[in-house]
């Protein structure tokens, strides 16, 4: 199976509404196995099915360290259905926003409900850096960014900058 392209800002369908999957077929487990290829080739830590251009409530993540094994983890239809008022400064980055890294502000706790790859429904406490990942996807799911979460001036000036680019690759 071979990775697919990641689609980069300012690219319109960063910004759908991905729809929840109603069921987990072999269409599904298709595009889990392409998305792990494409995030671990990328490599990224995370990555939302949007990213590859398919607008469904999908994320695969791994965060194990370099040197560790493996830790493939699937989150279909995740929510999150409590945030901590406590909050935590990380600093982000996107597979697509190429190169660029800000400290983002989110909730240092959440807690989030999903379904497996066989169906079954999950909740999970997430603390650090999975809670600073699981929120920076289900973001992805709801046509939100990171950068969303930046001030406008930082916003604006990140929005430009890839707009220009694509601007020039179309040259
Ligand atoms: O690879 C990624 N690293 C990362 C670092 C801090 C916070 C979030 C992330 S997710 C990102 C991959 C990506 O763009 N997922 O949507
Ligand atoms: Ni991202």
């Amino acid at each position: 199976m071979a990775p697919r392209d990641i689609i980069i800002l300012p690219d319109k369908r960063l910004r759908l509404i991905s729809k929840p999957v109603d069921k987990i077929d072999g269409s599904i487990k298709t595009l889990v196995e392409e998305m792990f290829e494409t995030m671990y080739a990328a490599p990224g830590i995370g990555l939302a099915a949007i990213q590859v251009g398919e607008p469904k409530r999908v994320v695969t993540l791994d965060l194990a360290k370099k040197e560790e094994p493996k830790a493939p983890q699937v989150f279909i239809n995740p929510e999150i259905v409590w945030r901590s008022e406590e909050v935590r400064v990380h600093e982000e980055g996107c597979l697509s926003i190429p190169e660029f890294y800000e400290e983002v502000e989110r909730p240092a706790q959440v807690k989030i409900r999903y379904l497996d790859l066989d169906g079954e429904t999950h909740e999970v406490d997430a603390t650090g850096i999975l809670s600073t990942a699981l929120q920076h996807e289900v973001d992805h799911l709801n046509g939100v960014l990171f950068i969303d979460h930046l001030s406008k001036l930082k916003r604006d000036r990140v929005i430009k900058k890839f707009a220009k680019a694509a601007k020039r690759a179309a040259e």
